[in-house]
């Protein structure tokens, strides 16, 4: 198992005032190659997928993008299962071959304390590495838009970018499972309600660049 962390750090200015706040935002990712990825999806670094966490049974809604028909709706990132299969189309998520991803979002139904937000994949090739933007709100900013189609920067109303994560190698021997836990140093990643994320292809060689997404999971804190 490859396990790389990569540390993220945002500072903000709020209200004008002099008062500064950092977060260290910390993605750490963990990669099960073809040889030894099984459907126990277990990984070193990175809790496996989880059924009874705060995105489980969550409300799902596409904003931009085609769904693979080929795949699952979204409904399968939140359902607590992941496939038993290295390539098992029908209990991931993807979009639609040939284009390039796409953007979704979660609504947790209220404002929580989030912890960490993990999100898993499976395929033998170029459609096993994630690739993608993820943004959080609690949906309190007036300027807030709840459904933010593709062409509209979430930036602008009333999201935060929280990180990009990419688990592409630079040799591109990147078939297999893995797992992605996104936390902060603090132990608090934010108060949210709504996470958006913007899912981008791993390669543009062929038309097979969209990552099979078999669950996401978000964590509250205890
Ligand atoms: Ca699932």
């Amino acid at each position: 198992m490859i396990t790389k962390t990569i540390q993220v750090g945002f500072a903000v200015a709020a209200l004008g005032l002099v008062s500064i706040f950092a977060s260290q935002v910390k993605v750490t990712i963990a990669h099960n190659p073809n040889a030894t990825a099984t459907s126990a999806f277990k990984f070193r670094d990175v809790p496996p997928p989880a059924k009874d966490d705060a995105a489980f049974g969550s409300k799902l809604l596409l904003l931009d993008g085609d769904i693979d028909p080929n795949g699952s709706d979204l409904s399968v990132l939140t359902d607590g299962l992941t496939p038993t299969d290295e390539d098992q189309p029908g209990a991931n998520f993807f979009f639609d071959a040939g284009t390039g991803g796409g953007r979704f979002r979660i609504d947790l139904g209220s404002v929580i304390n989030v912890a960490q937000i993990n999100t898993y994949s499976w395929h033998p090739n170029t459609r096993g590495p994630q690739v993608y933007r993820l943004w959080a709100s609690d949906g309190s900013d007036p300027k807030f838009n709840a459904e933010p189609k593709g062409s509209i920067d979430p930036a602008s109303c009333g999201w935060k970018v929280i990180t990009v994560v990419d688990t592409r190698s630079k040799e591109g021997e990147d078939g297999g499972q893995y797992g992605v836990s996104i936390t902060d140093a603090g132990g608090l990643l934010g108060k949210y309600r709504y996470l958006l994320f913007d899912c981008y292809v791993t390669e543009v060689a062929d038309n097979w660049g969209n990552t099979f997404y078999s669950e996401v999971d978000v964590v509250a804190k205890k």
